[in-house]
């Protein structure tokens, strides 16, 4: 058996199923000036350090060949699938599908809405393209994880408190045992991440388990050793 050790209590990699690693919209739209994460207000530089560890865990699951899943909130040019409520959201000049300085704001294809070059997915690797905050709420995440027999997901991303949050409440009520990676996720707000991960561990793991990036590599080598 091997055990990553985490909080509230060690968690346990899987021997009969499989483990996946989650990358929650590491987008241009959320980590640099000019996309929607700035033009909500926000000052984006902090979530730009997460990047080296977020590529460790990338290239620890794809050194050992286990599945990698990414996601991207992003809407269709014509905005059909972007409710008017999200739309209308905020208090900025600009709104979601008005042109930005890296093409229209959180629109499927335009080069802001990419993932960072950093951590740009291989041809093997999913992207499940989201409208919500959640990465299950009208994608095909469910149906292409139980596919692939996955029953556990070590989590990243941003924003820790926005769509990694979402998405993990949504597994965890679909029974995926989740572990969100303390220094791979990041949000705008450093107390709202601190919370986040309070949250999620408290009441014996009410949501799922938390760990450092270095224990989740530990015992991942030590799984295929
Ligand atoms: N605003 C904010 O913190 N986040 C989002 O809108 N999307 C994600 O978290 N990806």
């Amino acid at each position: 058996m091997v055990l990553i050790s985490a909080q509230p209590y060690d968690y346990e990699l899987p021997v009969s199923s499989s483990l996946a690693l989650l990358i929650i919209d590491m987008q241009r739209d959320f980590l640099e000036p000019g996309g929607f994460g700035e033009l909500l207000g926000n000052n984006v530089s902090r979530l730009q350090e997460i990047v080296p560890t977020v590529k460790l865990l990338l290239e620890a699951f794809r050194s050992q060949k286990l599945p990698i899943f990414h996601t991207v909130e992003g809407h269709l040019p014509d905005l059909s699938d972007c409710p008017r409520a999200k739309q209308r959201r905020g208090q900025g000049e600009l709104r979601i599908g008005d042109v930005g300085p890296m093409g229209r704001i959180l629109v499927l294809g335009e080069p802001g809405n990419a993932i960072i070059p950093q951590l740009e997915p291989l041809p093997n690797e999913t992207v499940i393209t989201k409208p919500g905050k959640g990465a299950f709420y009208g994608t095909k995440l469910d149906t292409l994880l139980h596919e692939q027999e996955i029953t556990h997901l070590i989590i990243a991303g941003v924003t820790t408190e926005v769509c990694v949050q979402t998405t993990m409440r949504e597994a965890n009520d679909r029974g995926f045992e989740c572990l969100l990676v303390e220094d791979a996720t990041e949000s705008y707000f450093p107390e709202f991440k601190q919370s986040t991960l309070e949250m999620i561990r408290a009441q014996g793991g009410i949501v799922g388990w938390t760990a450092p990036a270095a224990n989740v590599l530990q015992a991942l080598e030590k799984s295929h050793n």
